[in-house]
């Protein structure tokens, strides 16, 4: 294995002593701050009868009560906040298309740490001051843009502020400055490197690495982009409520990502019953936040099913890992009593040859449920006869039967006929939410 790149090695390899001492002492000033400073906190605090003096180190997280997405909207926009606005300096958002709209908030010292994190995301890929990161996240709200930006610009790597979409620009970009490193949506870099392989650039490109993330993705779809990208891809993770990107990365090994524990404490708790669950159990997954200012997150429910391990990884990091999140609780699709997760969709298509061009529309007929999967094919496919085609369709039919247990319609469609992503993608269109 090559020597392991590190951003700040004393941290990222620090003893379960030190972490748990970091941990403790953040919990206790963390829950101290939003007692004091919200009253949206205190309140919740109150209600199960809980002081700021009886939590005195991490052994006393499961006393506090749980932070949902619900709180968010109640106490929307300033009731969680903890710092006066004069000394905050920063605002993030989530998109909010479903009405979810989430506010943060950042002091100078939050945007410190959140971007240190992103810094030592880049180092565990492999990148350092001698890079070229192009950054094709969106900018603005979006945290996946500026979060990364700055990470990269701590490091000292040389960062172009790409933003995403133009497609053809990012790949003249690349061309033109040698960019070495790609930071963009799962989604997009997909779309990017299926550019790349139909305009044969390959040869013209430089990179040698792509960080992903903010949505599901599956490692079909990793080696997919490795393979028309000839580069490492690597995870990502994070969510607006925390920061934004940063809160967990992958190391070259490339096996989980590592949770920046001197920042968050994680947690897996069953999202039925709330009872927190051993390493190696999947459930829900909950961060408390132990360095944040001005919006701290008392164990908070990502929604995010996933599993966390312990174990010692060959990076050298200590910092436990967290496994790639199957998918969100809230994302998860029941359909004929059936829990299908899209990646669990996208998994079957990819393992026989298809892309992650794909679409779900689930719909009611009178009290049945249907499942209909639209599937772009590969240009190869396309020229297929139709005799072909129906075969393809009738064998894509029952891979999703065996794997799922549940029958779906498949339509194979002409290839580029699904509309690509430039940030995360909409997989699913679920018109029984219309009823
Ligand atoms: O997506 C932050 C981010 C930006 C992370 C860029 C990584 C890269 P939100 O828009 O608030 O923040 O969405 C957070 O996205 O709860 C997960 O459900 C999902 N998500 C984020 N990263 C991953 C990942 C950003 N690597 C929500 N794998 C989270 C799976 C992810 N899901």
């Amino acid at each position: 294995m090559k020597q392991p790149n590190y951003y700040m090695k004393n941290i990222e390899c620090a003893s379960r002593d030190e972490i748990e001492t970091i941990q403790s002492r953040g919990l206790v000033t963390t829950v101290k701050r939003a007692y004091e400073n919200s009253e949206y906190y205190r309140r919740k605090m109150d209600d199960k009868g809980i002081k700021p003096e009886d939590i005195k180190g991490i052994e006393d997280l499961h006393k506090l009560p749980f932070t949902c997405k619900d709180d968010l909207r109640q106490a929307y926009p300033y009731g969680l906040l903890c710092k006066p606005l004069s000394e905050c300096v920063r605002i993030h958002s989530t998109s909010g298309t479903t009405g979810k709209r989430v506010i943060a908030f950042y002091t100078q010292h939050d945007l410190d740490a959140w971007e240190s994190c992103c810094a030592r995301a880049i180092a565990a890929a492999g990148g350092t001051k001698d890079d070229i990161v192009q950054i094709s996240y969106g900018y603005g709200l979006f945290t996946g843009g500026m979060g990364i930006h700055g990470g990269s610009q701590k490091l000292g790597s040389l960062t172009l502020p790409m933003s995403s979409g133009s497609t053809d620009r990012q790949i003249q970009f690349m061309q033109d400055l040698g960019t070495t490193f790609l930071c963009c949506t799962p989604s997009y870099a997909a779309f990017i490197a299926e550019t790349v392989t139909e305009k044969n650039l390959l040869s013209t490109i430089k990179l040698r690495a792509g960080i992903f993330g903010g949505e599901a993705w599956t490692d079909e779809m990793r080696h997919d982009i490795e393979n028309k990208l000839n580069i490492k891809a690597y995870d990502i993770y994070g969510l607006t409520e925390l920061d934004g990107p940063g809160v967990a990365y992958e190391c070259e090994t490339q096996h989980g990502m590592h949770i920046c524990e001197d920042q968050f404490i994680a947690e897996i708790i069953d999202p039925n019953t709330g009872e927190v669950l051993p390493y190696g159990r999947k459930g829900e997954l909950v961060f408390t936040s132990v360095s944040k200012e001005a919006f701290p997150m008392i164990r908070y429910r990502t929604r995010d099913i996933c599993v966390l391990y312990n174990d010692k990884c060959p990076c050298g990091r200590t910092h436990i890992r967290m496994a790639k999140p199957m998918g969100r609780s809230d994302d998860m699709l029941i359909i004929k009593g059936v829990n299908v997760f899209p990646s669990q969709i996208e998994t079957v298509l990819l393992e026989n040859g298809y892309s992650s061009n794909y679409q779900l529309i689930v719909d009611r007929v009178k009290t049945t449920d249907t499942l209909d999967i639209n599937v772009e094919m590969t240009p190869e496919m396309f020229s297929d006869t139709l005799g072909d085609i129906t075969a393809r369709e009738k064998a894509l039919v029952n891979a999703l039967k065996g794997f799922l247990g549940i029958y779906a319609n498949i339509h194979l469609v002409s290839p580029h006929s699904i509309v690509r992503s430039e940030g995360k993608a909409v997989r699913v269109i679920d018109k029984r939410k219309l009823y």
